[in-house]
C-alpha cells in the first residue's frame, strides 16, 4: 500500500482542526518496535537529534505509508521532517510533568507544524502516559500559571499500544503522568513542518463536503466536516469560548483546502 491509501478523510481532518490530535497504529515490520525499544533500553546516554543515528530503524516509522499519509494529509506531499527529535524516556518510578505547550507558541492557523510521538513499547497507564488536553490547541496560557493546574476536564492519557504514533498539534496542552511501574516508558518524539501553502486540498476531499445542513440533533455523533467542525466540543467549553473556537476551526479549514485568507487569530 502507499500513502495514498492511508489519506485521511474530510471528517478526519476536521476531527485534528477540532481536537488537535490523530493517532494511528501502522503496521510496522514484525520485530521493529522490539527491537527499537531493547535498543533504547540500552543507550545509556540520549543522543538528542541524533538518536536515529544511534537507532536508524527509527526510520522504518517515519516512512511507513500510513505515517506518510498522515502527513500529506495535513501538510501537504512536501512536508518536512525537521531535523530536531528526542527520545522521552521515562525511567521506572519517575515523576510525572507538569502542563505545557512546547516551545514558543506557533499560534498559526495554518497548521504548519506538529509533532509525532512514537512508542515502540505498550504504555499502560502506571507506565507515565503522556496526557493531552484536546480541543485546547488554540489557547495560549503562560506556561508557569498552566503548570499550576491539576486535574483538567477532558484530558486523555495516551495509553497506547507498541508502534503507535500519536500526532499532535504543536500547541496542546499536555504533560505527562509519574511512571509507577518497574519498566521505564519510551517515546521518541518528531517534528514535522509545512512548506507550502495548499491551493487544494492534499487529503481524500470530498466536493462539496460541507454543503450539508446543520444538524443540531447530532451534534456529539457528527460524521460529516461541517458538523463536526460546528459541534465538537472536546473539554466542554462555554458557549461563548466555544463560538470563537468555530471561528478559528473555519478559517483552518478554509486555509487547508486552498480558499479564503488568514485572520489575525485574535481579530
Ligand atoms: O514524555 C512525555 O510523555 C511528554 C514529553 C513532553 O511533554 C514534550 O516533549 O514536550
Amino acid at each position: 500500500m502507499t500513502s495514498q491509501d492511508f489519506l485521511l478523510s474530510d471528517a478526519e481532518v476536521a476531527q485534528f482542526i477540532v481536537n488537535g490530535y490523530h493517532v494511528v497504529e501502522p503496521d510496522l515490520a514484525a520485530g521493529l518496535n522490539e527491537s527499537i525499544a531493547a535498543q533504547l533500553d540500552g543507550l545509556e546516554s540520549n543522543p538528542g537529534d541524533a538518536i536515529t543515528d544511534s537507532i536508524p530503524e527509527l526510520l522504518q516509522v517515519l516512512e511507513h505509508a500510513e505515517v506518510r499519509g498522515v502527513l500529506v494529509s495535513l501538510l501537504g506531499p512536501d512536508f518536512e521532517v525537521q531535523s530536531h527529535r528526542h527520545w522521552h524516556c521515562k525511567p521506572a518510578g519517575s515523576g510525572g510533568m507538569q502542563w505545557h505547550q512546547d516551545g514558543t507558541n506557533n499560534r498559526d492557523l495554518r497548521l504548519n507544524r506538529f509533532l509525532g510521538l512514537y512508542y515502540p513499547r505498550d504504555v499502560t497507564p502506571d507506565m507515565g502516559p503522556t496526557v493531552i488536553v484536546p480541543g485546547t490547541q488554540y489557547r495560549n496560557a503562560p506556561t508557569d500559571r498552566m503548570a499550576t493546574y491539576t486535574n483538567i476536564r477532558g484530558q486523555i492519557p495516551l495509553t497506547v499500544k507498541a508502534g503507535t504514533i500519536a500526532f499532535t498539534h504543536y500547541d496542546l496542552w499536555h504533560g505527562t503522568a509519574a511512571n509507577r511501574s518497574s519498566m521505564p516508558r519510551h517515546m521518541i518524539k518528531f517534528l514535522f513542518r509545512r512548506t507550502q501553502d495548499n491551493d487544494t486540498p492534499t487529503w481524500k476531499h470530498q466536493a462539496g463536503a460541507t454543503d450539508v445542513p446543520t444538524d443540531r440533533n447530532n451534534r456529539d455523533r457528527a460524521t460529516d466536516p461541517k458538523n463536526i467542525l460546528t459541534f465538537g466540543n472536546p473539554i466542554g467549553v462555554s458557549q461563548s469560548d466555544h463560538y470563537k473556537e468555530r471561528a478559528i476551526r473555519r478559517q483552518v479549514w478554509d486555509y487547508l483546502v486552498g480558499e479564503g485568507e488568514l485572520k489575525a487569530i485574535d481579530g
